[in-house]
C-alpha cells in the first residue's frame, strides 16, 4: 500500500512538471507498403487482407523515474485476421507479455528466429488458445507466420518507458516526460533509425522536435 501511494506521489508530482514531446516524421522514409499477393485468393474461399500500413515508431532513450517504468504497459495482442498481422510493427517496454490471438478460421503458425526472442507458437485458430510470449530483451523481433509466408510484422522491444506510435500523418506525442537529457529515437522500419538529443528543461511544458533524416 505505501509503495502503491508512493507511486501516485511520484506520478502526481511528474504531472506537475512534466513535459510533452511533440513532432512529424517523415512518411517518405517508411517501407512502401508491398501489394499482397494473390496465390491464396484464387480458388480458394479465404481473402488476404491487404497488408498493415508501415508505422514510424518514437521513443527517448535515457534515465527515467521508477514511476514512469510502473506506468508503462505490461501487456499488448498482436492479432492476426484476413491472413495478415494486425499491425506492422507493436512498441512494447521490455518485460512485456505479448498475446497472439488468430481471428481467421484457418491455422495460423507465429514465430521468429530473432536472436533476442526466438519463438514457435505452433498451429490454432479462432477460438483456440492463443500463444504468449514475455519479451525480456529490448531489440527488433520479426514475426512471421509459417503457413502464410507474406505475413510479417515487428515487436520492437524497448528500453524505455516513453514511446508512442506516429500515426498516419507522422504525427507523434510522448507525453509527462520528467526534465532532463534524451535522445529522441524514431524507428522507421527495421534497420532503420534516426537519433537526436533532445534536452527538457523544469519550465518546459511543450517541445516541438524535427526529427533529422534517418541513417540506413
Ligand atoms: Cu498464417
Amino acid at each position: 500500500m505505501i509503495k502503491l501511494l508512493l507511486t501516485l506521489a511520484c506520478l502526481g508530482a511528474l504531472n506537475l512538471n512534466a513535459a510533452t514531446v511533440t513532432g512529424v516524421v517523415d512518411l517518405d522514409e517508411l517501407p512502401s507498403t508491398k501489394r499482397s499477393n494473390n496465390r491464396y485468393q484464387r480458388g480458394a474461399a479465404e481473402q488476404v487482407a491487404p497488408a498493415p500500413e508501415p508505422q514510424a515508431v518514437v521513443y527517448l532513450d535515457g534515465e527515467f523515474p521508477q514511476a514512469l517504468w510502473d506506468a508503462a504497459p505490461k501487456s499488448g495482442e498482436l492479432i492476426q485476421r484476413g491472413l495478415q498481422f494486425e499491425v506492422s510493427v507493436m512498441p512494447v517496454t521490455k518485460g512485456a507479455m505479448v498475446v497472439f490471438p488468430n481471428e481467421d478460421e484457418t491455422f495460423h503458425n507465429v514465430f521468429s528466429y530473432s536472436p533476442e526472442k526466438s519463438f514457435d507458437l505452433g498451429r490454432y485458430r479462432k477460438g483456440e488458445e492463443p500463444g504468449t510470449v514475455v519479451f525480456e530483451e529490448p531489440g527488433e523481433i520479426a514475426v512471421f507466420c509459417e503457413i502464410h509466408r507474406h505475413m510479417r510484422s515487428t515487436i520492437l522491444v524497448l528500453d524505455t518507458p516513453v514511446f508512442a506510435l506516429a500515426d498516419s500523418e507522422g504525427k507523434f506525442e510522448l507525453k509527462d516526460v520528467p526534465a532532463g537529457n534524451y535522445e529522441l529515437v524514431v524507428w522507421y522500419g527495421p534497420g532503420k533509425t534516426s537519433r537526436q538529443p533532445v534536452s527538457i528543461s523544469a519550465d518546459q511544458e511543450n517541445v516541438t522536435v524535427e526529427p533529422v533524416a534517418p541513417g540506413k
